[in-house]
């Protein structure tokens, strides 16, 4: 259903509009599968969506530059063999429209030091980058808030590790648009239950991410089904042997979750379904489902990644398009700033 509340004179489509991106800074993992893209092929028919390869958050941590590019697309063929339709959606690179660098500069100067400094991610990346601790880095959730603000964006689905950074493009709006007047649309988070905070298997204390230098820790959307099925069999779990979800858990409530959300099963089904089997059993049965749930994607990725030049003329179309609805933004607000316009 579409719940349309945009008025004619703010010039908004009649269909709400939602915007968001992965970096292409590692592998991309079930984490970003499951808390991000799965569900953005969920929301495509009802809403207008605009989804991104931000290669320059990317860069906030140091890129070899031929991975960077190599990931770029591959990033893009994951978002089309998720399912994602570029047709009827914008699929683009962040760094083919300048304007998010251009709004990411105004809005830098409508951003508190205390604000960005408050930013968990920047802690834990300073922490994991203590040698490369850069400016970029810091001003990240800016370029964030730029991305989202730009396209007068309604709904932002994520992990929930990114909801403070939603909160501050939130707080960024509402005070630009209180000095000035209505500009920006104010986004929401799209933060679904399931999905939302997958865990390391090496770690199940920290959330499984694509830049952990552990292979083990994470699984990978084109890891192989061999591959797949051995990291989970070798995910850390408790001494326990009971498949239930519980406190001081973590490792069995992760695996529990992963399987949840590729078999749409609920935990009291999955607890059920293995009652008085071992976690041995049970894990097993995770790397089947998660090998057997990204095979079709695995495929249809394998097709796509081999024809660049298709990759390129999307890329080239979800820019021109991109930019065209940026443009309006841009315009606006530097007229409300009071830049002289040519
Ligand atoms: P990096 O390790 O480079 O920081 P990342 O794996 O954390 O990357 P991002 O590119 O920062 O991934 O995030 C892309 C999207 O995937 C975001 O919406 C984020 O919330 C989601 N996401 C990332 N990791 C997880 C996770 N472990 N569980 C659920 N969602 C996740
Ligand atoms: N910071 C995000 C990636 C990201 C993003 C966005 C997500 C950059 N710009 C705009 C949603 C909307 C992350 O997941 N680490």
């Amino acid at each position: 259903m579409i719940t349309e509340t945009n008025s004619p004179e703010n010039n908004k489509p009649a269909k709400k509009t939602i915007f968001s991106g992965v970096q292409p800074s590692g592998n991309l993992t079930i984490g970003n599968y499951l808390g991000a893209i799965k569900n953005w092929t969920v929301l495509q028919d009802e809403y207008n969506c605009i989804y991104c390869v931000v290669d320059m958050h990317a860069i906030t941590v140091r890129q070899v530059p031929a991975d960077l590019r190599r990931r770029t697309y591959e990033t893009l063929a994951l978002y089309i063999a998720a399912g994602l339709d570029p047709k009827s959606n914008i699929l683009f690179v962040q760094s083919h429209v300048p304007a998010h660098a251009v709004l990411s500069w105004d809005l830098g100067c409508f951003t508190m030091y205390g604000e960005l400094g408050r930013m968990t991610q920047f802690k834990d990346k300073s922490r994991k980058n203590a040698d490369n601790i850069n400016a970029g880095l810091f001003t990240y959730p800016v370029l964030m808030a730029a991305d989202i603000l730009l396209y007068q964006t309604d709904l932002v689905p994520v992990g929930i590790d990114q909801r403070q950074h939603l909160e501050l493009a939130r707080d960024i709006a509402i005070r630009f648009n209180n000095l000035y007047s209505p500009t920006f649309t104010v986004p929401e988070g799209y933060i679904p239950e399931t999905g939302m905070k997958i865990m390391s298997l090496a770690d199940p204390t920290k959330k499984m991410s694509k830049s952990d230098s552990n292979p083990n820790a994470s699984v990978g959307i084109l890891d192989s089904r061999d591959v797949i099925i051995s990291k989970m069999r070798r995910a850390v779990t408790d001494s326990g042997s009971e498949v239930r979800y519980g406190e001081g858990k973590d490792g069995i409530n992760n695996l529990i979750n992963i399987y949840c959300c590729f078999t749409g099963k609920t935990r009291e089904e999955t607890e059920k379904e293995f009652e008085g089997k071992g976690y041995g059993e049970f894990k097993a049965a995770v790397g089947e489902t998660v090998a057997d749930g990204l095979s079709s994607l695995r495929e249809e990725y394998s097709k796509l990644i081999g024809d660049k030049q298709y990759l390129d003329e999307i890329m080239r179309s979800g820019a021109e398009k991109a930019a065209a609805i940026a443009r309006k933004t841009i315009t606006k607000v530097h007229r409300k700033i009071g830049y002289v316009s040519l």
